[in-house]
């Protein structure tokens, strides 16, 4: 604990059993250290994923054993894909009960390593404090990891101990003459070109010196299509983010010659379709990488701006607009609308809207400036728990979760947590009683055949979930709007009060049925669709 605290780990996400009580009984020695108790493993895993995407450092986890620890997976794959740094560890039975395969007994590394770059099993109390120590360095990378530290209870309870030293910071290297060069060369040249940001590369002096390179060159900003954290809004450099429909990506992307990847890898499909191609790039787009994920991404593009002159290049900034606010019937839009209407400066936005979220980035662009944070790894659960950790990492920041109601079930727990810890967090749940988004893939990959039973499994309805029930169950402030103007009156009171509060907005499935069909023929005609055509599709798309 001592060693953690020592290198700057402050917080930790708990769901602790008997092989953790060690370190449970250690916390009131180690006052550095807040304790944070999550109800789910999962919502533990995508709190210290929020954290480490804020804070830009990581939070431990406290798991027990291989069935806590795979509880936690999902969110920990997020946070593998959004290259947050995460430290989980992982209590296990001392090492003479391992041979009796007690009940809880099970193969906690190989859970551990579907995720983690670093996995060790403690092996002494000597050499515990170096094994925490080495962990946290390859978490902290970077690139940023997640590390998972397995800790017998003897190790844990046993004498000896002694607290290692934080680990150094390691400097990640700039881009080399040869890649500047490169990059430059395609940049001024004659070539359709574009500069593809993704991870560091979409927040602070970084996006700045993009988009200063962009203006200069007449080189289009792309944004990845589910960005770990990214600062946006009025004022800031204009970006366009590539969308999770690959038919539409595919628009986006249209006619490059060249494409320049910042920490970020090239485009493909979310899923294979039959008969589609995987890549997302024209044929013979050419790609070209300034830095990666080992290198310092914000350096990397300060030379850059050097080398190309780029110093005083004026992009055009993200001009302030708010949309009005909505009227009549509630709709996932409407809501959308109300929040682009409504969303405050410096608020933190954690989008897993899945289907309800369509219009979000139309009408929020404008908006006062703010973080967005989206489902990196597309395990869905993500929301509630990373608004928790983003609210612990920034108490002065308003959070805003954004749920599909499938979504917001996985990890629902997350929402005592909020309650206990008093985040001011507005958590809004579309209730569209559907996995709606589901009856889109059901139309895209082809899948023949499916009648009532099929349908049923995309179905939330029988019984209808009441999240005002569920949010008030667990002591967060709950409200339902029907209406545009309910909806607006409820965000609008969250806002203002601080601490938790849940929003269900009960919204229509609008894309059942006919709709269905119809946007399957659309997205097939797609790649014919004349220019002109497919620039209003775009336009209609780009975030
Ligand atoms: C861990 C995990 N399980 C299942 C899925 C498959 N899945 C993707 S979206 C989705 C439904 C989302 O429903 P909801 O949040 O209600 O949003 P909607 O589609 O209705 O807009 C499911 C089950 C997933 N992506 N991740």
């Amino acid at each position: 604990m001592t060693t953690l605290a020592d290198a700057g780990v402050e917080v930790c996400f708990t769901n602790p059993g008997t092989s953790e009580m060690h370190f449970v009984a250690a916390l009131d020695a180690e006052p550095r250290m807040r304790a944070v108790l999550t109800l789910f493993e999962g919502v533990a895993s995508g709190a210290a994923d929020g954290y480490a995407r804020m804070a830009g450092k990581p939070a431990a986890t406290l798991l027990h054993l291989g069935c806590g620890l795979g509880n936690a997976l999902a969110n920990l794959h997020n946070a593998r894909k959004a290259r947050s740094p995460v430290l989980n560890i992982v209590g296990d039975h001392a090492a003479y009960h391992v041979k009796y395969d007690a009940q809880l007994q099970s193969d906690i590394e190989t859970v551990a390593r579907n995720v983690s770059t670093f996995v060790r099993t403690s092996a002494s109390t000597a050499t515990l404090c170096q094994d925490a120590a080495q962990a946290l360095t390859a978490a902290i990378g970077p690139p940023g990891e997640v590390a998972t530290l397995i800790l017998p209870a003897d190790v844990s309870w046993s004498e000896g101990g002694e607290p290692a030293a934080p680990p150094p910071a390691l400097a990640a290297p700039e881009a080399g003459d040869a890649a500047i060069d490169a990059v430059a060369r395609v940049l001024a040249g004659e070539g359709r070109t574009a500069m593809l940001l993704g991870g560091r590369a979409l927040r602070g002096a970084a996006l700045t010196a993009a988009a200063r390179i962009a203006a200069r060159c007449g080189a289009r900003l792309l944004a990845e299509v589910f960005p770990a954290r990214m600062e946006r809004g009025a004022g800031l450099p204009a970006i366009e983010r590539l969308a999770y429909l690959a038919e539409l990506a595919g628009v986006q992307l249209n006619g490059l010659t060249d494409l320049v990847l910042v920490d970020a890898k090239a485009p493909v499909s979310f899923f294979a379709y039959p008969g589609k191609r995987s890549e997302l790039l024209p044929e013979g787009c050419r790609v070209h990488t300034l830095a990666g994920f080992d290198q310092d991404v914000a350096a990397s593009l300060e030379r850059l701006v050097e080398r190309l002159g780029a110093r005083d290049a004026k992009p055009e900034p993200q001009a302030p607009a708010r949309p009005a606010r909505p009227r009549g019937k509630l709709t996932a839009e409407k809501a959308c609308k109300a929040i682009g209407a409504l969303l405050p400066a410096n608020a933190i936005v954690v989008d897993e809207a899945q289907t309800a979220g369509a219009t979000l980035p139309a009408f929020t662009r404008g908006a006062p400036r703010h973080d967005l944070l989206t489902l990196t790894g597309g395990a869905i659960g993500m929301g509630l728990p990373v608004a928790v950790g983003a609210a612990i990492a920034c108490p002065d920041r308003p959070v805003i979760a954004l749920c599909g109601d499938g979504s917001a079930m996985y990890t629902i727990q997350a929402l005592w947590t909020m309650a206990r810890e008093r985040l001011d967090v507005t958590s809004v749940v579309f209730n569209n009683s559907a996995y709606a988004i589901l009856g889109v893939e059901l139309q895209r990959v082809g899948a023949e055949g499916a009648g009532a039973r099929a349908r049923a499994q995309l179905d939330l309805g029988r019984p209808n979930l009441d999240f005002v029930r569920i949010g008030e169950g667990m002591g967060v402030p709950s409200t339902r709007a029907t209406t545009a103007r309910e909806f607006t009156a409820a965000f609008e009171r969250a806002l203002a009060t601080p601490g938790p509060h849940l929003i269900e907005a009960v919204v229509p499935n609008t894309l059942s049925g006919l709709r269905l069909r119809l946007l399957r023929r659309v997205l097939n005609a797609l790649p014919s669709l004349p220019q002109s055509m497919a620039a209003a599709v775009k336009r209609r798309i780009a975030p």
